[in-house]
């Protein structure tokens, strides 16, 4: 890298694109981008990647003064790799030219759209995880030729590719609901449904929207991180990402037929498991990592802690998250066959003590509304069908409506990010003790169905004050 400075590219251009991604932020730029670059050096193929952003610019204006190129660092116990991400080609910003977006999804080389929305960038409610057809975005896309939401991209974009004769690209999601393939092609039909028959017709038939389960723990990037980077390659990268070590990709083997051989890059030869039901890693992953990740972050934060390694050095801590598995989760679910669940969860353990990896408790502990119903209520559920006692998953549940009620345990307010976050702030503030909070909130049917709320109101309730009066360390005690 020559004096001055800016990180650029140095193994010449991008392969042509073959794939746009939506929602470009850290987790793609860590993950899908990493195997699919890698992929592509291997077995070689038009892969490279149009990224889009639906809401800000940031990301673009600062990968486009470099070329789009980026550094992907990987944070270990001991020590940390880089690697020079180059697959990128360009990012576009939805709001400000979504015209351009839909062209690039329309492209005929574009054979795959790869997403990474978050859970409420499907604009589904998450208890039936059907499409909200109230949502102000999905409201306009039912009308407007211009897309607001990711379900309006994809299904104006494949109406074009209808129109001109092509074959879809396939729907590759990558965000962490439960069966989000289906999920997704259950809310593009839908959708698709109201705007063009024929189009959800021809969808129902052509469309492929593999499901996958995607693991890695990528924190967001820190101007810390950005001000060390420099200081040790010394050039300027201002958009790299910080990542683990650990990876897992599993994807459904189910592509647009009519591309052949050039429907996916070759993501088998770079480690990526091609199955025909991701249903078992998807359990695994979901109950196992997030549905420890989001009670550590609302009792980490509660106890003072700032990220997911410093809660876990808490032995409180790290003594309920080791129950949790054992008693609450474990026996909850079946496990891909071969997988050793013990192990599994002695590894998961490592990974949230890795001391590089600095991941905030607040961060995970936003939109919890759309997070909750995956990571934590169908194991609840699970486990009241068989009789067994959850209450460290009914701790976590408290612990998440002490924190959206916006004041921590020492009275200072918490910043709560959560598209729900206006409404569960006043049923909570609506109420005048534990009693009425913890009803109040289990009335919200978006997240809780009637029949679980009225399961668990008398134990989320004790919970609620006894971490109300107690704090979180005796709570957590007095239940391990
Ligand atoms: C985390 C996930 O932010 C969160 O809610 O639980 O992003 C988690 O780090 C990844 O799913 C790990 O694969």
């Amino acid at each position: 890298m020559g004096a001055g400075l800016r990180v650029s590219r140095q193994r010449g251009p991008a392969p042509k694109a073959g794939i746009v991604h939506l929602g470009l932020g850290a987790f793609f730029r860590a993950f899908g981008a990493v195997y699919i670059e890698e992929a592509t050096e291997k077995s070689g193929g038009d892969w490279g990647i149009i990224g889009v952003s639906l809401q800000s610019p940031t990301t673009r204006d600062l990968l486009a003064p470099q070329d789009f190129v980026y550094t992907a660092q990987e944070l270990g116990p001991d020590g940390s790799r880089l690697r020079q991400i180059e697959i990128l080609r360009d990012v576009l910003v939805a709001p400000e030219s979504p015209e351009a977006v839909l062209a690039a999804m329309a492209d005929p080389a574009i054979r795959i759209v790869t997403l990474t929305v978050t859970e409420k960038g499907y604009c589904h409610d998450p208890a039936s995880g059907t499409l909200n057809m109230e949502h102000p975005a999905i409201r306009h896309d039912l009308t407007g030729d211009l897309p607001q939401s990711a379900p309006g991209y994809l299904v104006r974009a494949l109406q074009r590719r209808k129109a001109a004769g092509l074959p879809p690209f396939t729907v590759l999601t990558c965000d962490n609901l439960p069966d989000n393939g289906r999920l997704v092609k259950g809310i593009v039909l839908e959708l698709a449904r109201r705007i063009d028959p024929d189009l959800a017709d021809w969808l129902e038939t052509e469309g492929r929207f593999p499901a996958t389960m995607v693991d890695r723990i990528v924190p967001a990037t820190k101007p810390e991180d950005v001000e060390a980077l420099a200081a040790r390659t010394g050039y300027l990268d201002a958009a790299p990402v910080m990542h683990e070590p650990f990876r897992q990709w599993v994807v459904e083997d189910d592509f647009v037929p009519a591309y052949g051989k050039d429907a996916c890059p070759d993501l088998g030869a770079v480690g990526v498991e091609l199955v025909d039901n991701v249903t078992a890693h998807e359990h695994m992953k979901l109950r196992m990592l997030n549905g420890t990740h989001s009670p550590l972050a609302y009792l980490g934060y509660l106890a003072g802690h700032e990220t997911i390694a410093e809660t876990v050095a808490d032995p409180v801590l790290a003594a309920y998250v080791k129950r949790l598995w054992t008693d609450e989760i474990i026996p909850s679910f079946t496990a891909p066959p071969g997988v050793n669940m013990a192990a599994y969860a002695d590894a998961l353990f490592n990974r949230y003590a890795n001391p590089g990896i600095r991941h905030r408790t607040w961060q995970i502990a936003m939109d919890g509304s759309q997070k909750l119903p995956q990571r934590i209520l169908g194991t609840l559920r699970d486990n009241l069908a068989q009789d067994r006692a959850c209450p460290g998953l009914l701790t976590a549940i408290a612990a998440w409506m002490i924190y959206v009620g916006g004041t921590d345990l020492d009275g200072r307010p918490i910043d709560v990010r959560d598209p729900l976050a206006d409404r569960l702030r006043t049923l909570s503030d609506g109420a005048s003790d534990a009693q009425g909070r913890v009803a109040a909130l289990l009335g919200v049917r978006d997240i809780f169905d009637a029949g679980l709320a009225d399961a668990i109101r008398p134990e989320v309730t004790a919970a609620y004050e006894r971490l109300a009066t107690g704090g979180v360390h005796r709570t957590l005690e007095a239940l391990t």
